[in-house]
């Protein structure tokens, strides 16, 4: 057996050895489950500060968490896009030791899966997509500490010729229709990779929890959840451009008004949730202070609207001066409900684009970046 086999082997029984669905405690408090994956409650937001805690951080896998050992872990680049470093089966190599040695950045960023929302393509505009059937809780925002990609990369020997990188999990590989499309992995462009990508090891202050990476997942500001891979292995760079399901099949903008072979997505679009349960109670007869969050790709939220009338009338929300530039926005907004009922809450934000939410998502066959306007009903009384 060559070194080549003995690795393929050993990562192998390593993400055989010890899998989870998910590893960490979902009370139904905090998460909602929903097969291996776990939606956070937007009311498990109430009150805390700016960054989500690890507890009610949501967990998107496409087949289980591995448990993955710190101690043999590896990071193994290699490509045609490296000098000196071809072929998977002769990789450069750095251990976590050697990733703590790097300089280290820490950055708050936001992560959130490309079909958050989901499920409102249904709900409000009769056109359901398949996939996860996510409300709006499929976003978070982290502290994360690492080192930079492009740091990574320049050890490794990177040259002019790169053009993508693609970094592989760990988990097991993702069989889905009877058809086993590998590991889970997504080329990201060398402008991106050596751009804000961060490979992170830390979450909040503390080492990854198995979840969401441990010991190593890439952070990908602004971008899709998906391009964060988790645990992750073997890092391909490629002087030509790389395709797998996650580029190709998977994570593009299929359906009318978009290109035939569809279109590969990057940021996330802007949305608003409350932080309240769904279908909250509102006692009658008070003013109440309803809190929410708006959030945007294309760079920082510069207003946030409500409506309590069906979208008649809008409202300026009050946004936290101290989120000002952050990569979500705090905002409040005082309500009287004219009388007990059933009552339906509206936020719609505007970022520093200029680009507003708008009454209907466009569809989409897969359902991604829903940034509608979403109707949140709630009884008061
Ligand atoms: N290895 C691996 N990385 C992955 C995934 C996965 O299933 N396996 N899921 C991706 C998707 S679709 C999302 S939205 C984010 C979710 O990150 P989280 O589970 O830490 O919230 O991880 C991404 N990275
Ligand atoms: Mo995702």
């Amino acid at each position: 057996m060559d070194r080549g086999q003995l690795i393929e082997l050993g990562t192998a029984m390593g993400a055989l050895a010890a899998t989870t669905p998910i590893a960490k405690p979902l009370p139904p408090a905090l998460l909602t489950r929903r097969d291996s994956n776990a939606e956070m409650r937007w009311e498990a937001m109430a009150g805390q500060g700016y960054v989500v805690p690890r507890d009610r951080f949501f967990v998107r896998n496409h087949t289980q968490s591995p448990l993955v050992a710190a101690d043999t872990w590896r990071l193994r680049l290699f490509g045609t896009g490296l000098r000196g470093a071809p072929s998977r089966a002769d990789p450069v190599e750095f251990d976590l030791g050697d990733l703590r040695a790097m300089p280290a950045e820490e950055t708050t960023a936001l992560l959130e899966c490309a079909g958050n929302g989901r499920r409102f393509f249904a709900s409000q505009q009769a056109h359901p997509a398949p996939g996860v059937p996510w409300g709006l809780g499929a976003v978070g925002v982290a502290r994360w500490r690492g080192v930079r990609l492009s740091t990574v990369l320049r050890h490794a020997g990177l040259t002019d010729a790169a053009v993508d990188v693609q970094p592989e999990g760990l988990d097991p590989d993702y069989v889905t229709g009877g058809v086993n499309l590998g590991r889970v992995r997504r080329p990201l462009p060398i402008g991106k990779a050596l751009d804000d990508v961060l490979l992170a090891y830390e979450m909040n202050g503390r080492p990854l929890p198995t979840d969401h990476g441990f010991p190593v997942r890439l952070v990908v500001p602004g971008w899709i959840g998906v391009s964060s891979i988790k645990w992750v292995g073997p890092v391909e760079v490629s002087a030509t451009a790389l395709f797998s399901p996650w580029n190709t099949q998977f994570y593009r903008m299929f359906g009318p008004g978009h290109p035939v072979d569809g279109r590969f997505v990057t940021t996330t679009t802007v949305k608003s949730a409350f932080e309240l349960p769904w279908d909250a109670r509102i006692p009658a007869g008070a003013e109440v202070l309803l809190r929410g969050r708006s959030w945007s790709g294309n760079g920082p939220i510069r207003a946030v609207e409500t409506s309590t009338d069906d979208g008649t009338t809008w409202h300026p929300a009050d946004l936290d001066p101290a989120d000002e530039g952050g990569v979500w926005q705090r905002w409040t907004t005082v309500w009287r409900p004219p009388g007990p009922g059933r009552w339906t809450l509206r936020a719609r934000a505007t970022d520093v684009t200029g680009t507003r939410q708008p009454d209907q998502a466009r569809p989409n066959a897969l359902g991604y970046l829903f940034d509608g306007i979403v109707r949140h009903p709630v009884t008061v009384g």
